[in-house]
């Protein structure tokens, strides 16, 4: 029977239609009169839902017999966007259904922007964990990510007289088709309870976690398609609830209400993504997040590697564990607690256990974003992972105490605990002694973590166990899914699709760079995107963006350190300058629309006045009749994934502006290039690498190197550093008034002037606008440019994520391809 009815892949138009009006008909309950493009949507989505199962089931099927080693991504954001057109294109299934929707009376692209986006993330690192798996499952390896499945994603931005407003993102209101609950999957987290210790049956003192409340972790499954192979990897997501049993003795001694109460208070635990980017808060229900996400987690994992009668010892050899960044290193406590506890082991067979499952990335050097949790909230929370805490930094300070012997300093640089008052536990350190490698995001990044933050570890374990993994990004959604047009045009001079699986492939491009004719096309192509973005603008903020003119874009977290202040000031120089011009100077100017797009923390008022700022700008400079077409300033709302898709291929030249040495590495950055357009950026992360890769002549790099950072905010801290006079002028500007009542930007000029100017505007400002001149004048040569834009990203293949990936699997991960049966 199995064989008779088993799955059939069905991928052709008609059973795409049979298949689509079945859903209509069953799923959504709704009769074929009645279908608008969001039902239509459903039932595509629906659709192609029930292809990814056949493939997810295959994949672990697969996965399950062969049993092989596999990696488990724990990050607490998975920034996925929207999944069906991906889908669709991964699947190789966007032409037959696009046909097959089309006959039905609908729009594919209509259709495509029905769904919500999963915005389980906050930048950069949510993406690259989203990336991370498309490359995951296209190269075929056995890997699963684990997550939590928030009620409420990233805030959605809204403005109110230029201000940031928050919504709830309240994404799961309709149904989602990509996820597949697995309520029989259910495990139960404690928190708080006791210690209690005993001797067992070997005279061995033991300890054991008793008491405490518990909730449940419910597992959801999101299939991740890889591109062009049958294999199909999963994001297992988790949900809290309340814990089945109910306490019956409180039933009974009529505290019903009281006991329902805390059984809903379950359900907080996953109920919102904490929206800062780059700053840690000290929450309580932010550590249980992270202790609920873990256990469950690692519940699961030893649950599957039991199956099999394996000794302990063969666990790294069957499991490899990335943190990504260290929101989950309790996990490294809890797998020592297991193995000590309840499977008995001794200590160092367990610790040596422990250190080769894990590996740890580090995503920041920003001393305000570095995890630290008071230790009485630990303990509080986590009593018996308290002790294992102390009981890891004892072994380890022992250890560093025999190789520096009477060195006092050195212990309390390393020590996992910092000793202030309260004490802290350092979650940095703890990830870097329980893990086996560790690697920054991007070659200056990895050796700045290795000379400042991490330096003393590097005097202790070598430098052996630090490693660089440069980022990368996938070029199917970023070229492919974003830039069909693009992707079009590169496979037609490249012959076939097979450089979207090997990205080197594109240095072919570079000879087409040399035709007139494809130069003419290339440039059509920005020439739409650009048409494309600016009919965006004009529906959303009622702003005209005129195709022609050049499209400078900053989009990402709005953050000091990113320095889209330092953008805005630089956009109110223009402003003067274009006033100053005589009507023969003007002709003369090449026309500018200034893109902003971004999120600030809710709690960070810096960053909420500098989008106030933008739009005050944007305000005055839009309305001003004298300068025409020659500048415009656009603050896009709302920046998300889906956004981004539309707003990176329109770009001619975008900005990667932060502070030397405070980017880890960027992203965005390379997905730009990718879509051949040129950046303006600081010597900063993965800027140096393209840089590298593309040639000094295709980017405008500025400003002071990281290694001068320290001296110049020493300068700014003990002198008195004059302004730079066009940074003054433009500050005098806003506090006249040109922008609206100055009174509001104090706080945010204060940064330049009380503030120390600690992320250095006025030492880059110089260099930034010689920059931006340079920018202006290789524009006007439009050809040249265009060579410029084909050369770029021709050059780009460094940055696949697939790269990446096989880098992490191969140097970090000992992890092997395993292609699931056609
Ligand atoms: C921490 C504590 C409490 C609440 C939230 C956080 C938190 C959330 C996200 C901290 C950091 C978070 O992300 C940091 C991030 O996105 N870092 C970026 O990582 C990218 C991928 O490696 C890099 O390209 C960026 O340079 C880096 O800023």
């Amino acid at each position: 029977i199995w064989e008779k009815y088993g799955c059939e892949e069905s991928v052709d138009k008609e059973s795409f239609q049979k298949s689509f009006v079945r859903h209509v008909n069953t799923t959504l309950a709704r009769s074929s009169l009645n279908v608008d493009n969001f039902s239509a949507y459903q039932a595509t989505a629906h659709t192609v839902r029930d292809r990814l199962i056949e493939r997810w089931n295959a994949t672990q099927q697969a996965h399950t017999l062969k049993d092989p080693k596999r990696v488990y991504y724990f990050s607490l954001e998975f920034l996925l966007g929207r999944s069906l057109d991906n889908a669709l294109l991964n699947l190789g299934l966007k032409e037959q259904f696009g046909e097959g929707v089309k006959e039905l009376g609908f729009r594919m692209e209509d259709v495509l922007e029905q769904e919500v986006d999963a915005a389980l993330g906050n930048g950069g690192l949510g993406r690259l964990a989203a990336c991370y798996m498309d490359s995951l499952a296209t190269l075929d390896y056995p890997a699963w990510g684990y997550g939590l499945r928030y009620t409420y994603g990233i805030f959605q931005q809204r403005l109110k007289d230029g201000f940031q407003m928050e919504l709830p993102d309240y994404w799961l209101n309709f149904d989602n088709p990509w996820e597949l609950p697995r309520l029989d999957i259910a495990i139960e987290v404690r928190f708080g309870g006791y210690v209690s210790k005993y001797t067992d049956e070997n005279g061995r003192t033991r300890h054991r976690w008793e008491g405490g409340d518990g909730v449940q972790a419910v597992a959801y499954d999101v299939p991740i398609p890889g591109y062009g192979t049958k294999n199909c990897i999963n994001i297992r997501l988790w949900s809290s609830k309340p814990k089945r049993q109910f306490d019956l003795s409180r039933f009974n001694a009529g505290e019903y209400e009281q006991a329902v109460n805390e059984q809903m208070k379950a359900e907080n635990i996953t109920a919102v993504l904490y929206p800062n980017d780059n700053h840690m808060v000290g929450k309580e229900l932010r550590l249980k997040q992270q202790f609920f996400w873990v256990y469950a987690s690692l519940a699961d994992i030893i649950r599957r590697f039991k199956k099999t009668d394996r000794a302990w010892d063969q666990f790294p050899e069957k499991v490899a564990i990335q943190l990504n960044d260290t929101h989950p290193t309790l996990a490294i406590v809890e797998l020592q607690r297991i193995l000590v506890d309840q499977e008995g082991l001794d200590w160092d067979d367990a610790w040596d256990i422990v250190t080769r499952t894990f590996a740890f990335t580090n995503h920041t050097v920003l001393p305000e974003a570095m995890e630290k949790w008071h230790v009485p909230m630990v303990e509080y929370l986590l009593p018996r992972h308290m002790q294992i805490i102390f009981d890891i930094n004892l072994f380890f300070l022992q250890k560093v105490e025999k190789q520096f012997p009477n060195d006092r300093d050195i212990l309390a640089k390393l020590s996992i605990i910092e000793e202030a008052t309260p004490q802290s536990v350092r979650m940095a350190h703890l990830a870097i002694v329980g893990s086996h490698r560790v690697n920054g995001v991007a070659a200056l990044h990895s050796n700045l973590i290795k000379t400042t933050i991490f330096k003393d570890f590097v005097k202790f374990y070598g430098p052996k166990k630090f490693e660089n993994k440069t980022n990368g990004i996938t070029p199917r959604r970023w070229l492919h899914q974003a830039n069909p047009k693009l992707s079009n045009l590169i496979t037609e001079a490249l012959g076939d699709k097979k450089w979207l699986k090997d990205l080197s492939l594109l240095k072919n491009l570079e000879p087409h760079a040399k035709s007139k004719d494809y130069r003419r096309r290339w440039k059509a192509v920005k020439h739409s995107n650009k048409v494309r973005l600016a009919e965006y603008i004009k529906a959303k903020t009622g702003i005209d963006a005129n195709p022609n003119s050049l499209f400078d874009v900053q989009v990402k977290r709005i953050h000091e350190y990113k320095r889209q202040f330092m953008n805005i000031l630089g956009v109110i120089h223009r402003y003067h300058y274009l006033k100053s011009l005589t009507p023969e100077e003007r002709r003369d100017i090449v026309p500018r629309v200034v893109i902003f797009g971004g999120k600030a923390a809710p709690g960070y008022h810096i960053a909420k006045l500098v989008i106030k700022l933008i739009n005050s700008v944007s305000a005055t400079v839009n309305a001003d009749e004298s300068i025409e077409d020659l500048l415009k300033v656009v603050f896009i709302p709302d920046y998300n994934v889906s956004l981004a898709e539309i707003i990176i291929p329109a770009s001619d030249i975008s900005q990667h502006i932060s502070t030397a040495g405070t980017e880890a590495s960027g992203t965005s950055n390379m997905k730009f290039v990718l879509n051949g357009g040129l950046i303006l950026g600081t010597v900063d992360g993965a800027n140096i690498e393209i840089n590298e890769e593309i040639g000094d002549d295709n980017i405008f790099l500025f400003g002071h190197l990281a290694d001068r950072v320290d001296d110049l905010r020493h300068a700014h801290r003990y002198r008195n550093v004059p302004m730079d006079p066009d940074l003054q002028s433009v500050i005098t500007s806003i506090e006249t008034g040109n922008f609206g009542d100055s009174r509001i930007f104090a706080p945010l000029i204060n940064t330049l002037t009380f503030g120390k100017d600690y992320y250095l505007l006025s030492d880059d400002f110089g260099s930034y606008l010689d920059a931006q001149k340079l920018v202006d004048e290789a524009y006007k040569d439009e050809d040249e440019w265009c060579k410029k834009s084909i050369l770029c990203t021709a050059r780009m293949g460094f940055f696949s994520s697939d790269r990446a990936i096989r880098e992490y699997a191969d140097q970090i991960w000992d992890l092997k391809p395993v292609p699931a049966k056609a």
